[in-house]
């Protein structure tokens, strides 16, 4: 075990049986270690963004065991927004100080192609300084499968419209075992990161998610890692890798066993250590609890998201997420953690530090 410790601070890139490992290491150990390239990469700085998370519509053709958040049968009030409720509501994040806004719908087969783009072209013409984040890579696999349009035709879609950068989602598990068991049917591991790819080569950036504490063990987590470092070599298009915690409630995924907070701490930790090439380890309190979140900041997290406003995805499956959090709250939260607070933009410019 020690080798693998010096091979660390020695600088070597750490390989999957290292990777499995590191779990096996005394929790201080391995937040030391993801502690140091923290602090050498951004101090004290905690960084966080003003922004708006909007879920147009929950109606989906595919079908993931942990998702609470699509229509079914346990979740039973489907809706589709129309684009001017769409933009009403940019409108008044704007107000609120929004400089991004975060979209991501289900896969609807009926709304039409020009419902999931013309927003975006609407959104950029109201507010030319907004940053959208959109279509996860499972959207665009989608919208390639269900409208007769190529990959490439979609992300030209993107970019004729406005789309500016890509979120992380729909990534779940790469292992192929697990992942046919909790989202057979949705975009493949090698499609999401063929996809992240040709956005990369576009010369866009993007972020990688991965859903941890379900059915998938640890092996599967360093597989998944170190399927995005490989990436990540090729293009440098990530910014931030984000794990986020199972949320349990209101899905059709049975797990016996959850994640302890000593078992997320390390992932993240783990995280930070395995990925060396991609700038940011978002702990995502949405899923972790602000908390947890901060505690995470010990452990190689440098980003917790933003205000978010409004949160659809993990509070339908439990997370305390519903309502975003108040932006003085989060400066406080932060400070009070002993971080320097930092707000930043969405390609992580620092936009303003709160000493
Ligand atoms: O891909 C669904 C996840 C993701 C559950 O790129 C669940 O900056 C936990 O990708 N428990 C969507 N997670 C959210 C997402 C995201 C969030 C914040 C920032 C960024 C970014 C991306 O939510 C889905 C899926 O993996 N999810 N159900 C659940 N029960």
């Amino acid at each position: 075990m020690n080798n693998i410790v010096e091979k660390f601070y020695s600088g070597k890139r750490l390989d999957f049986e290292d990777g499995v490992k590191l779990f096996e290491l005394d929790i201080f150990e391995l937040g030391k270690m993801a502690d140091f390239t923290r602090v050498k990469k951004y101090g004290k700085k905690v960084f966080f963004n003003i922004n708006r998370h909007i879920n147009p519509t929950n109606i989906c053709v595919d079908i993931c065991k942990f998702c609470g958040f699509s229509a079914n049968r346990k979740n039973p009030n489907p809706y589709t927004m129309t684009h001017d409720e769409i933009l009403n509501i940019v409108q008044d994040a704007v107000k609120n100080g929004a400089k991004e806004i975060h979209i991501v719908s289900a896969h609807n087969a009926d709304a039409g192609l020009d419902w999931y783009f013309d927003v975006f072209k609407k959104i950029k013409d109201a507010f030319p300084s907004i940053h959208i984040k959109a279509l996860t890579a499972a959207e665009i696999e989608f919208l390639s499968r269900s409208y007769g349009v190529s990959i490439d035709e979609v992300l030209e879609l993107m970019l004729k419209n406005g789309v500016d950068s890509m979120p992380g989602g729909g990534a779940e598990i790469f292992d192929e075992g697990v992942r046919d068991f909790v989202c057979k049917g949705k975009v493949s591991s090698s499609e999401w990161l063929d996809i992240h790819k040709k956005w990369h080569k576009l010369g866009k950036m993007s972020n990688a998610t991965m859903l941890f504490g379900h059915i998938e063990k640890r092996e599967h987590r360093i597989d998944h890692m170190l399927r995005l470092r490989a990436l990540q070599d090729e293009t440098n298009g990530f910014n931030a890798f984000i794990p986020l915690v199972y949320q349990r409630e209101n899905n059709f995924l049975k797990v016996e066993k959850f994640p302890t907070g000593q078992e997320i701490l390390k992932t993240m930790a783990i995280s930070r250590i395995m990925l060396d090439n991609i700038p940011h380890i978002k702990a995502y309190w949405v899923t972790s609890t602000l908390n947890l979140a901060l505690l995470a900041c010990e452990f190689g997290a440098d980003d917790l998201d933003g205000t978010i406003q409004k949160e659809s995805i993990g509070s339908a499956s439990g997370a305390q997420s519903a309502n975003g959090i108040k932006l003085d709250e989060m400066i406080s939260f932060i400070k009070n953690a002993g971080f320097t607070p930092v707000e930043r933009d969405s390609l992580y410019n620092e936009l303003k530090v709160y000493e």
